[in-house]
């Protein structure tokens, strides 16, 4: 019998910190992990006992559910049908949403690729898996969700873009990285799109893995990320095009001038990339209608894969005993505040969605929308937990699936440090730093030591900076006292 893990929290009754404390704990569950992973290694060499025996299976002993993690690249909150976006079609994850839980404000702890991937696998943030950019975290193997499950008898796959420097291929059962460009070629010496190969592969690992082991998939799609060098920035396959042809995809409110010259100086101004990247996309009214559709249509496209991956695990009687997660690596400005791309602490850069299919969940709960405050830090825990594996104890998320299993008084976090270091150079992309809360944000800029002051409840669009605003210099201060709380914690 594999047994359930204890979740007692010691915080569990105050608003989160990054550090949980779960270290005076470490001594119980390092002999509960013990514990499992005997308990499965006896399992595993019964299975692998000859034939002519009865065949035990997982299945008989508790069926551990398996995981398919699909993970999309720069794709922001609402960039789906059933999050109101009146252009993008994504009729696959919108069912996915409506058969399991969608999650409105789930956050990144910083937003770029290699970092926020490394909080995916680690559960931790920068601070302490120590990916600044796109190298190697420096978070034991052994505490990442891939190697834990693979620990514990899963049969565990990576299909995609990896972006945390050389991908660990023996890492995996199954190993298939690759991205960076849109079209690739082929040995035969034709081409094929990213996201096609994505599914290609993803379709093999469903088809060729051992039927008798529980399975996990990280399914780390290339788009809706641009094609960095090259001029048309998103390059779609032919039949997407016809998508949005007659549309008028809606221009934001802060994408003028004004809102750009109202950023800090050190963003305003034409040596940021966010502002270069925005006359790569979106400096004229023309180009703007152009690369939003060609963007949307790489996310039907990812949409579409989901779809046959999700209809695959049902024609091979699996998604009623599967975990399936739809999550992105970061937000993407469409051009709001002049800018293009992520980094920022704006909330179109730190948004992400989160859809989640759970068998746990009762029938009664599908469909529901939810909005506690989530991050990518708790993927990994959640994942974990669902395979009934202990989570390590610096792994710093939560598992947040009690949120949707009716534990409607899991006490949640209200609260959550934002951070984000310089790339290149502080005139390219500065550092920043933030304390989110959904209705409060404070926002501070290291290399520069200049503070921001948001009130997300009546300013949503961040337009009004309050900082400087002598009314606000209370809210300015607990909010900078928290902030250097948490910032602390999370290393
Ligand atoms: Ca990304």
């Amino acid at each position: 019998m594999i047994r359930r893990r204890c979740r007692e929290r010691p915080d569990a009754t105050r608003s989160y910190d990054p550090d949980d404390r779960r270290e005076i704990l470490f001594g119980a569950r390092s002999v509960q992990k013990k514990m499992s992973t005997a308990i499965r290694s006896c399992l595993l060499a019964l299975m692998m006992l000859p034939s002519t025996l009865p065949a035990i299976s997982f299945a008989q002993v508790g069926k551990p559910m398996n995981i398919v993690v699909l993970f999309a690249d720069d794709w922001r909150h609402d960039t789906l049908g059933c999050a109101g976006n009146p252009v993008v079609k994504t009729p696959n994850l919108d069912a996915l949403a409506r058969e399991g839980v969608r999650f409105t404000h789930n956050y990144v702890t910083t937003s770029i690729c290699g970092v926020s991937r490394a909080t995916l696998f680690t559960g931790q943030w920068m601070s302490r898996h120590g990916n600044k950019a796109f190298k190697a975290f420096d978070t034991p193997w052994s505490e990442t969700y891939p190697g834990l499950l693979k620990e514990n008898g899963y049969y565990v796959g990576h299909v995609g873009k990896w972006h945390n420097g050389t991908f660990p291929a023996d890492r995996f059962d199954f190993a298939r990285s690759y991205s960076g460009t849109h079209w690739m070629k082929q040995k035969d010496g034709t081409e094929i799109h990213v996201t096609q190969r994505n599914e290609n592969d993803a379709m093999d690992f469903l088809r060729t893995r051992p039927s008798e082991k529980p399975f996990c998939l990280t399914l780390a799609f290339f788009a809706t990320h641009a094609e960095d060098g090259n001029p048309k920035q998103y390059l779609p396959q032919p039949q997407s095009m016809s998508l949005y042809e007659n549309i008028l995809v809606p221009v934001p409110k802060t994408s003028t001038e004004e809102y750009f010259k109202r950023l800090p100086p050190f963003i305003a101004n034409e040596k940021n990339e966010g502002r270069n990247r925005w006359h790569w996309r979106f400096d004229t009214p023309e180009r703007y209608q152009d690369y939003m559709k060609n963007y949307y249509r790489l996310a039907s496209e990812v949409d579409a894969t989901c779809g046959r991956v999700i209809e695959e695990l049902k024609s091979q009687g699996l998604y009623d005993n599967t975990l399936v997660l739809f999550t992105t690596d970061n937000g993407y400005f469409h051009a709001e505040h002049g800018l293009a791309d992520k980094w920022y602490p704006h909330q179109e850069s730190i948004r992400v969605p989160l859809i989640v299919h759970d068998p746990r969940m009762k029938q009664e709960k599908a469909g529901q929308v939810m909005d506690q405050m989530t991050l990518n830090a708790d993927l990994a825990p959640t994942i974990l937990s669902a395979a009934n594996i202990s989570a390590p104890v610096r792994m710093q998320g939560r598992d947040f699936a009690p949120l949707y299993q009716g534990k409607a008084s899991t006490p949640w976090r209200s609260e959550y440090f934002y951070e984000h270091a310089t790339i290149k150079n502080i005139e390219f992309i500065p550092s920043s730093e933030a304390l989110v809360r959904k209705d409060w944000k404070y926002f501070y800029w290291p290399d520069f030591k200049v503070e921001q002051l948001f009130d997300l409840k009546n300013d949503p669009l961040e337009e009004n900076d309050l900082a400087s605003n002598n009314a606000f210099s209370a809210t300015l201060l607990e909010m900078r006292n928290r902030f250097a709380e948490l910032k602390a914690a999370a290393k």
